[in-house]
């Protein structure tokens, strides 16, 4: 688990490519590749033009966010920082983290976003308005 760059709140994994002369493979392994065990895997995609997504926090939850196709730009905010990086290599992953406000904008064409969770999904995990964010990350 090697981190390329870990600055204020934007931390990007270099994920280990397998590849041989067939092409690549990339493992995500809980507690390996990851700071977290695995529980929940699910993606994103056919995001209709112009659509932003996210916009919310989660108290609890760990995710690594990989771009599989295409592009995106993603927001994270920790009440204090708003900062952004464009997702668009298969290659690294977006390691979020809990109480991280989180918006995914400009989803490319054919934009695939894998998410790697360390919770199963839990509708009381969301913090979904700003103002209580601010409130709780205070
Ligand atoms: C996050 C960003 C990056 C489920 O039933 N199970 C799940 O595991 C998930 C993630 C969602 N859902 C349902 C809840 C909604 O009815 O799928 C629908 C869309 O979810 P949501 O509006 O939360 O999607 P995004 O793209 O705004 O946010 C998602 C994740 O929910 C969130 O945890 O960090 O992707």
């Amino acid at each position: 688990m090697e981190s390329i760059k870990s600055m204020s709140i934007i931390t990007m994994l270099d994920l280990p490519v397998r590849g041989d002369d067939r092409g690549s493979l990339i493992a995500l392994e809980g507690g390996i590749t990851l700071p977290f065990e695995i529980k929940r895997v699910y993606y994103i995609f056919d995001t209709s033009d112009g659509v932003s997504r996210g916009f919310h926090a989660h108290k609890k939850l760990q995710q690594l966010m990989v771009c599989l196709s295409g592009r995106c730009r993603v927001v994270l905010d920790d009440g204090v920082r708003r900062e952004e990086v464009w997702l668009e290599s298969p290659t690294q992953g977006l390691q979020i983290g809990n109480m991280i406000w989180r918006e995914m904008h400009d989803l490319s064409p054919g934009c695939v976003i894998l998410v790697v969770a360390g919770e199963y999904y839990n509708e009381d995990d969301y913090i979904r308005s700003y103002q209580d964010f601010l409130e709780l990350s205070a």
